[in-house]
């Protein structure tokens, strides 16, 4: 059996090829007949390139219907699909495809420049650029993704690939600040995706309003594979737009989005119960939802959000239930098949309601991190379990809550930020002697970055010059957005930053 799991999508969508695949924000509309077209025709090129299964292709592009393509191309033909934040700036992306190696890079047209360059370096064979505007002069010349694959001959197999072959490399940040790549099985996608489809009861006639990135687990793999398994029509808007996302509601049945899309659709006065009249699904993820939204949407719509729970490693872990009570404030329940447990500081399991570290295990879980023998060793247990890193409870009837995260994490409007990475760029700053970066409570984003330095004597930090100096060195979302200078730091007796002290102090900033 070819468990690629391009056939398992595509299984499910040939049988009505006529069936509308996505319609974009300006009313393009394509059937699943010209997503395939298209799939096979990247695919071909992909193939034609010289790639072969397990090559990666690194992606940094914006989101669009041909990025989307370009995925399932990348599946089709066996290679590894390696997406990237189009946020990340030239110093991140030198790191991942020094790490990767991929055979193939796909960039946004503004990159040109210093992605010429890092291809270079890294001795990248091909390079192209794929455009988000259809009809520029961006999709036209040697280095133009679009103009050259969809000229190719399309591929007429899927190329077999088995369970535990990888389908993606996804790079998440570490404690260390140094990034890892969480190797993604064709077995780990599709026993997730299935599960998610058959437990969000996804039924002919669904149609997604689909308004999150593509280059994380959320917006690829939640929302794109359920939706894809379905045959289902995506309402595909590159950005999460509140205006344009009230006007089409109407018109779907089933949303997916972070905490901070819900709390931007009720600040809208506009957003009103008529808003969800075709909605069965509202689904919130990727960071915690606040007890406030869930009942303030409750109380403007008459819709409970379903909360679920997952990682990039792990793809979905839990979910509420779809018929069954959604309890608010809890993540709800372990999905069927995967096997969570919650563990004391020695590794014993602890009992009900106890809080301690999660750990989790499944055909969803990773096999491990790209090229990190010794980090494999350090997250899996002896028998099989990965850490999340995660802090949680689950109840005598099942219910699991998320009371806290062990690593030194900041989740900002549904981003990872890890504050080792930005403190060592503030510690590099002339003047700094120390840094620590946390997380604050924020009404939009859940929790915004800000940062507090130590200046040497003598100097003088400004926050216009700190924040001039790591611009353009880290994606615009991890930059702090508050800077405090201190005389020095609260620690412990062991020498430790006290990290709680800081957010203590400084909690009510973006009240
Ligand atoms: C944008 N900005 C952010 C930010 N997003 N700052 C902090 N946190 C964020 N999440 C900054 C930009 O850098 C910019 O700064 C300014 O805000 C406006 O940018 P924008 O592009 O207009 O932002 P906006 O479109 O409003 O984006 C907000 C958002 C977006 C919430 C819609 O961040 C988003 O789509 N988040 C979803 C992330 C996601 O998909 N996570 C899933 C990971 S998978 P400046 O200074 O340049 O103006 C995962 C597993 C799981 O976690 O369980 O799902
Ligand atoms: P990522 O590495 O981007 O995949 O982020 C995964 C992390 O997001 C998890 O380890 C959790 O800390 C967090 N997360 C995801 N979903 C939720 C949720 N519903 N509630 C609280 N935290 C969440």
């Amino acid at each position: 059996m070819n468990a690629n799991l391009y056939a398992l999508l595509q299984s499910r969508f040939c049988l009505n090829r006529s069936q509308t695949a996505l319609e974009t924000a300006s009313g393009s509309i394509y059937s699943y007949a010209m997503l395939e077209d298209m799939t096979a025709r990247y695919a071909g090129f992909i193939s034609a390139l010289g790639v072969v299964p397990g090559d990666r292709i690194a992606v940094q592009v914006e989101k669009s219907p041909e990025a989307l393509f370009l995925y399932l191309a990348c599946l089709q033909s066996g290679a590894v699909f390696l997406p990237l934040n189009s946020a990340y700036q030239e110093v991140e992306v030198d790191y991942f495809l020094g790490d990767a190696t991929p055979k193939v890079v796909l960039h946004q047209p503004k990159s040109d420049s210093w992605m010429r360059a890092l291809c270079g370096k890294h001795q990248i064979a091909h390079r192209y650029m794929l455009s988000d505007d259809s009809d520029t002069e961006n999709q036209q010349g040697r280095h133009s993704w679009h103009e050259n694959a969809s000229k190719a001959s399309p591929m007429l197999e899927i190329v077999h690939r088995d369970h535990d072959d990888l389908a993606a490399i996804l790079y998440t940040s570490g404690t260390t600040g140094r990034s890892k790549g969480a190797m993604i099985t064709h077995k780990n996608l599709a026993s997730n995706a299935l599960t998610l489809h058959a437990y969000w009861g996804f039924k002919p006639g669904d149609i997604l309003l689909h308004a999150l990135p593509i280059f994380h687990v959320h917006g690829l793999f939640v929302a794109c594979h359920t939706a894809l398994l379905n045959a289902s029509k995506m309402i595909f808007h590159s950005k999460f737009d509140v205006k344009q996302a009230i006007e089409v509601l109407p018109r779907a049945t089933v949303f997916m989005g972070v905490p901070t899309m819900y709390v931007r659709l009720l600040s809208d006065a506009t957003f009103a119960k008529e808003t969800c009249a075709n909605m069965r699904l509202f689904v919130s993820g990727s960071a915690p939802l606040l007890a406030e939204t869930f009942h303030a949407f409750l109380e403007r719509t008459g819709h409970v959000i379903l909360e679920r729970y997952g990682m990039t490693e792990t793809g979905m872990i839990t979910s509420n239930p779809l018929g069954g009570d959604r309890r608010g404030g809890t993540v709800g329940l372990p999905l069927p098949g995967v096997a969570l447990r919650v563990v004391d500081d020695d590794g014993r399991a602890c009992v009900a309601g106890d809080i301690g570290g999660l750990q989790v295990k499944g055909d969803n879980v990773l096999p491990g991190y790209w090229q990190m023998p010794d980090k494999n060793k350090e997250e899996f247990t002896n028998d099989g379990y990965f850490k999340t890193g995660d802090i949680g409870k689950i109840d005598v009837d099942g219910y699991v809550t998320i009371v806290g995260r062990a690593r030194d994490l900041v989740i900002s409007g549904g981003y990872n930020v890890y504050p080792k990475e930005i403190e060592m760029l503030l510690d590099e700053i002339v003047g700094v002697a120390e840094s620590a970066v946390i997380g604050l409570p924020h009404a939009d984003f859940g929790e915004a970055v800000a940062a507090v330095l130590v200046r040497k004597p003598g100097a003088t930090l400004a926050e216009p010059d700190i924040l001039a100096a790591i611009k353009g060195k880290l994606a615009a979302f991890k930059l702090p957005k508050r800077i405090f200078v201190v005389d020095d730091l609260p620690r412990n007796a062991m020498g430790k930053v006290q990290k709680n002290e800081l957010r203590k102090r400084y909690a009510d900033t973006f009240r």
